[in-house]
């Protein structure tokens, strides 16, 4: 539980407008790996690498540049590796390389909760700290897990919307991310106990993974929609899965039809929430994820924190945050983008 309350929490929409917009601006590193001294001020040693599920996903690029905005400040150096798929196997070698480079943080979004725990324990036994992010491994091979809100209320906030957008009855399916995904697995199974328990007029009929790549979620959506005449709605738990059947359901008999909605980008969804094709969906801020992560990273290698509950550490701009059970931080709370508030958002 957070300390001190911070932006994305509804209590002041100001504060937020200007939080969610600032953070799409500091990304300069596109979905290169990127390396170098940072350029802070302070000649900090700490060198943090940052881990995502894959290269190339916007929601990485502001993520990870939130983590290179805070190791600026703190003065560390920072960069950024990673696989092109989002595979824990292309994972695991970057891990590795890191670990043998005596890089004092690790900041990795998980593709699989397990696989990649023998070569996290190399590098935690090599001296690196490691911090998950995003999407968890198990939590017996990682420090800390910086959780970007609640995961019941990750699904809650979709359950809600779907069942909002098709007047609560009617079949849905899930598009999700790789089958693997520690995050997006959580949030599906307490999707399924939300829907069972409180909108028995939905009935989900499939589950299909995208692997987060375009072109997979792409055509999954037209199969989707192929396999089931009478779909009435689409959820889809991810930045790369939900813009893509949004680009889809756009150009679609589909469109208007068919509703979507999930976790997206502003960016990514604005030209579908303005043409019609997505009325409402949620995330949290990406930026103010990584920007946590680093602060977060740098208060373990200094031993300001250990990962026990109760542990507090200052993460910049964003202020104090406290380590709850499980290792585990929390940003704060998911948000819903529409066509009155998306223009206010620039990531
Ligand atoms: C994708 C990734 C990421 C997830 C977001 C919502 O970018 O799968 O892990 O948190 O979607």
């Amino acid at each position: 539980m957070t300390i001190k309350t911070h932006r994305f929490a509804a209590v002041a929409v100001m504060a937020l407008v200007a939080s969610l917009g600032l953070a799409g601006c500091g990304s300069d590193d596109s979905s290169t790996a990127s390396d170098g001294d940072s350029g802070g001020g302070g000649g900090d040693a700490t060198t943090v690498t940052f881990i995502p599920k894959n290269l190339g996903n916007p929601y990485f690029d502001t993520s990870d540049a939130g983590g290179k905005k805070a190791v600026d400040e703190f003065g560390g150096t920072y960069s950024e590796v990673g696989p092109e798929t989002g595979t824990p196997d292309g994972q695991v070698a970057f891990i590795d390389t890191a670990a043998q480079q005596g890089i004092n943080a690790l900041v990795i979004s998980a593709n699989d909760p397990k696989a990649l725990c023998d070569s996290i324990n190399a590098a935690r036994d090599a001296g690196s700290k490691v911090v998950t992010f995003d999407s968890d491994t198990d939590p017996t091979c990682r420090d800390l897990f910086i959780n970007q809100a609640d995961a019941a209320g990750i699904a809650k906030v979709q359950v809600d919307m779907i069942a909002d957008q098709i007047g609560d009855a009617g079949e849905v399916a899930i598009l999700s991310a790789a089958a693997a995904a520690t995050n997006q697995n959580a949030w599906i199974e307490l999707m399924k106990t939300d829907l069972a328990d409180n909108h028995p007029d939905i009935k989900l009929v499939d589950t299909v993974y995208g692997d987060d790549d375009d072109q997979k979620s792409f055509d999954l959506t037209a199969a989707l929609l192929a396999d089931h005449p009478d779909l009435k709605g689409i959820i889809s738990p991810t930045t790369v899965g939900v813009a893509a059947a949004a680009r889809y359901l756009s150009t679609s008999d589909a469109k208007g039809k068919v509703a979507l909605t999930g976790l997206g980008t502003p960016n990514q969804m604005r030209d579908y929430v303005e043409d019609g094709t997505v009325t409402e969906f949620a995330l949290w801020n990406p930026g103010d994820l990584g920007y946590l992560a680093a602060f977060a990273a740098k208060a373990l290698v200094d031993g300001d924190i250990t990962g026990e509950e109760g542990d507090s550490f200052t993460a910049g701009d964003l202020g104090d945050f406290e380590v709850g059970a499980d290792a585990t931080v929390l940003l704060g709370d998911p948000f819903k983008f529409n066509a009155d508030n998306i223009g206010d958002f620039n990531f």
